[in-house]
């Protein structure tokens, strides 16, 4: 948008004044950041309401992307950006004495979400609208996001996340567009016109309020919507004038019970407890989501037997494919379409992505738990069930075995993955090699059953956000140096290998990467009181805490380098500073084990002078969005070392590449892409192979001991482990000693110990030749363009959801 400082200046003023009755003397930073907020939120209303006149007028074809979690992070650096007036607005704060970044550290971030499959929806909902795509999330508004870890001792301690607490200014409540849920009671079925009729009786309602914040295109007039529901009480359950004392006990369980289901989102867990509420949010933002679809397609005039032209819905890993069943319920029960008619729209609607191949992480639900909260829905899965098996026979005559393990319900449990690839036309993974072990190995039936719906979108990210906004240096020598078309195209970044041998150039990177690694020295000097040196190579693992990520295999390694510094304190090693970031489940002991682990390890070494600072660890509390946005471009090596076959994809691995990082990697997930993008010289690859890992999970053939009794490094690392080297208490790491002993290391981490040492000592040898070093980096960030997630949602679009990216939003009358 086109805006002069002047105006921004006095619009600013007046923005403070109208909201909270000040002046800029007097208004503290939280009411700053809110006038700033809200007036680039009238900046956008303009536009957002003539995006949602020209979709519901034009008929254009809608893809509506459902997801339990968007994890968005803070919206104020990335809606300047966007709407092409951040430097005009920064300009305008300084004349008023005001720091614009200031005020971008005050926004909460918004963590409704875990980590990738979050983000990811998120890098999704940026780049659809900056591709003009009129693509919208729909999710829950949870009051009490992912929790706040703080460290003490060592320890991760949870937190409850309040980021509503001082409001959300990007936020819209549309009371008037809210939708009745309905939750248990029982089906009657009467005939009604001849017509076999379900009617819904004895159920509970509950309010779904939708809670819209714009989602703004890059350099468009367009603004799309993250439509999240919060859940309330409907209101006839208050009535106070037949109100008893008992009416009001029971109001207020009624009203809990209520609130409960948008009150926090769920971490990624082995804990089952909650289960019932977590199967309730799912139901819960899925119908209220596909019927105020259908209520405002319905005001566009358009036939119902045409909703496939014009709706696409995306089903974000298996946590929303109760949609299949519940859009089936309102096409028959509502719109009285027959099976067959509402099971090609439905199928045709529907598109499935899965996330994962870990078999705990597949949502199934106990059958009597099922039919009690949902009782149609349910009767409706096993009419599809139904059928499914009868066709699975027509293929496969008498093959019980397989038919029971393809069924949707089966051993009392209804297995929504099943559900959702039966219920979609379009069944992705998130990377080719993903993709490639779905069809084969984990879903080889369904594969078989249906090869036309599997198909690869290797994952992206937006790479406004994550190289424009957090990295303005490099991002602005970019632009000096091969132009600014890349911005739209970010392919066009290849344009950087040119000057790979350019020393100018490569200074320049250098001294970016060089800055940008001192002000995060002082940051975590502030923060830590750990004093960390710019010079010292910056190794990073950034990402949620789980066994087969192998945090452990980093910590164990770090410990090595120690040991060695320990033997001879003149070994020439350069000094590295390792950084940590990840949150665990607060159920997931092993997990938390690990953080405590790296905490005690960079206690021990941060604190022994006798290694020459050659060594540091820094365990950074509360890993989210804005700290990653902090932490990637200071990055010179990017751990991804994931069991080969494990990690879907990754996408924080796209993130330090586009950075100008150096990947030390598995060949796993989207890994494999970005060696083959960026070449095998520029990225280090070490490990066993996922087909390694996959034969020995069949196979077997690995023991753990052996590597434990053949290598004497090893050796020494399990035996620290409880040997009161790193606690006074021997019991204090006995779970990660024994799933690496007992249990047989699970994730290979003794298997890929040497493989990984040896890497960092090439990670070492490369360093310590500038010149070759900074050719990496910028050959990593040429070859980054490929993963912007414009270029993923373009491949959504065209394979899976018929949408058209437009140009511009028509001029509205
Ligand atoms: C399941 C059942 C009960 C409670 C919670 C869950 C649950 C919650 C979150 C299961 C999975 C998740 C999140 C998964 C996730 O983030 N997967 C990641 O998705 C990324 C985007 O595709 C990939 O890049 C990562 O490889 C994948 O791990």
């Amino acid at each position: 948008m086109i805006l002069d400082k002047e105006k921004f200046k006095s619009d600013y003023v007046r923005k403070l004044m109208n909201s909270f009755a000040e002046e800029i003397e007097g208004a503290s930073k939280l009411h700053k950041y809110f006038a700033l907020g809200g007036l680039v939120r009238d900046y956008v209303t303009e536009n957002w309401v003539n995006t949602n006149k020209y979709y519901l007028e034009s008929g254009e074809k809608q893809i509506y992307y459902f997801s339990m979690e968007f994890l968005i992070g803070r919206l104020l650096g990335s809606n300047l950006l966007n709407l092409g007036i951040r430097q005009v607005c920064k300009d305008g704060l300084t004349e008023l004495g005001i720091s614009l970044e200031e005020l971008e550290e005050i926004e909460n971030d918004a963590g409704l979400g875990n980590g990738g499959l979050g983000r990811l929806a998120a890098c999704f909902l940026d780049s659809m609208a900056s591709s003009g795509i009129p693509g919208h999330g729909c999710g829950i508004r949870y009051r009490y996001g992912l929790f706040e870890q703080k460290i003490i001792d060592g320890y991760q301690v949870e937190v409850p996340d309040y980021w509503l607490r001082d409001g959300n200014v990007w936020e819209i409540r549309k009371e008037n567009k809210a939708i009745e849920v309905r939750f248990g009671g029982k089906i009657r079925i009467d005939y009604i016109n001849n017509r076999m009729t379900f009617i819904h009786e004895d159920y509970e309602p509950v309010r779904a309020v939708p809670y819209d914040t714009p989602v703004v295109a890059y350099d468009k007039n367009m603004v799309n919507t993250l439509r999240l529901w919060s859940a309330e009480p409907i209101a006839w359950e208050f009535d106070f004038n037949t109100f008893s004392r008992g009416d009001y006990v029971k109001a207020e369980a009624y009203r809990a019970s209520v609130e409960a289901i948008s009150q926090v989102l769920y971490p990624d867990d082995s804990n089952w407890e909650g289960k019932l509420l977590r199967l309730k949010q799912q139901y819960f933002f899925v119908s209220a989501g596909l019927q105020s679809i259908l209520r405002s397609y319905k005001k566009s005039g358009l036939p119902i037997n045409e909703l496939n032209k014009h709706i696409a819905v995306h089903i974000n890993d298996t946590h929303p494919s109760v949609a299949v069943a519940e859009l089936m319920r309102i096409l028959i029960d509502e719109e009285l379409l027959s099976w067959d008619e509402a099971w090609h729209i439905t199928t045709d609607i529907m598109a499935y992505t899965n996330h994962t191949i870990l078999s705990e992480a597949l949502e199934k639900w106990p059958v009597d738990m099922f039919k009690n909260l949902l009782p149609r829905i349910y009767m409706i899965i096993e009419e599809i069930n139904r059928r499914f098996c009868e066709a699975l026979n027509r293929k496969w005559p008498g093959q019980w075995g397989r038919i029971n393990n393809m069924s949707i319900i089966n051993d009392g449990l209804v297995k929504m993955a099943h559900l959702a690839i039966v219920g979609s036309h379009s069944v992705n993974g998130v990377a080719e090699l993903h993709t490639e072990i779905l069809k084969h190995q984990e879903l080889s039936n369904f594969y078989q059953f249906y090869p036309e719906k599997f198909n690869n979108k290797t994952n992206g990210i937006t790479h406004r956000r994550w190289l424009m906004k957090c990295n303005p240096k490099l991002s602005n020598l970019i632009t000096d140096t091969i132009g600014s078309s890349w911005i739209k195209a970010p392919i066009e970044l290849n344009s950087l290998a040119k000057y790979k041998y350019d020393p100018a150039f490569q200074n320049k990177i250098a001294s970016i990467k060089k800055a940008n690694k001192a002000n995060f020295s002082n940051l975590i000097k502030n923060k830590y009181g750990i004093v960390i040196d710019p010079n010292s190579i910056f190794d990073v693992q950034v990402k949620r805490l789980h066994a087969y990520k192998r945090q452990i295999l980093n910590v164990l390694h770090i410990m090595h380098l120690y040991n060695k510094l320990k033997e001879n304190p003149s070994l020439d090693i350069l000094p590295r500073t390792f950084f940590f970031g990840a949150k665990a489940s607060p159920s997931y002991h092993l997990a938390k084990q690990t953080i405590k682990l790296i905490n005690s390890v960079a206690t021990k070494i941060n604190n022994d002078s006798s290694i020459n600072d050659k060594l540091k660890v820094v365990f950074l509390e509360n890993y989210s969005v804005s700290l990653a946005e902090k932490i990637i471009p200071c990055a010179d090596v990017s751990e991804q070392i994931s069991t080969a076959s494990k990690e879907a994809s990754g996408t924080g691995n796209m993130k330090f590449m586009m950075n100008g990082a150096v990947t030390v990697a598995t060949l796993d997930g989207a890994n494999v892409e970005m060696k083959d993008a960026v070449g095998e010289d520029n990225i280090v690859i070490f490990g066993l192979k996922a087909n390694e890992v996959i034969s020995y999970n069949k196979y077997g053939g690995y023991s753990s001991w052996d590597v434990y009794n053949n290598d004497m490094r090893v050796n020494k690392l399990i035996t620290q482990l409880v040997d009161g080297t790193l606690s006074h208490s021997r019991a204090e790491f006995k779970n990660i000693y024994e799933s690496l002993l007992m249990f047989n290391d699970e994730y290979f981490v003794l298997k890929d110990f040497d493989a990984y040492a040896k890497a960092h000592e090439r990670v070492d040898s490369l360093y310590r030749n500038n010149t070759k070093w900074n050719e990496m980096c910028i050959m990593n960030i040429a070859h980054s363009g490929v993963f912007s997630s414009d270029n993923t949602i373009k491949q959504y679009s065209k394979d899976i959801w018929g949408t058209r990216e437009l140009k511009l939003l028509p001029e509205m009358d």
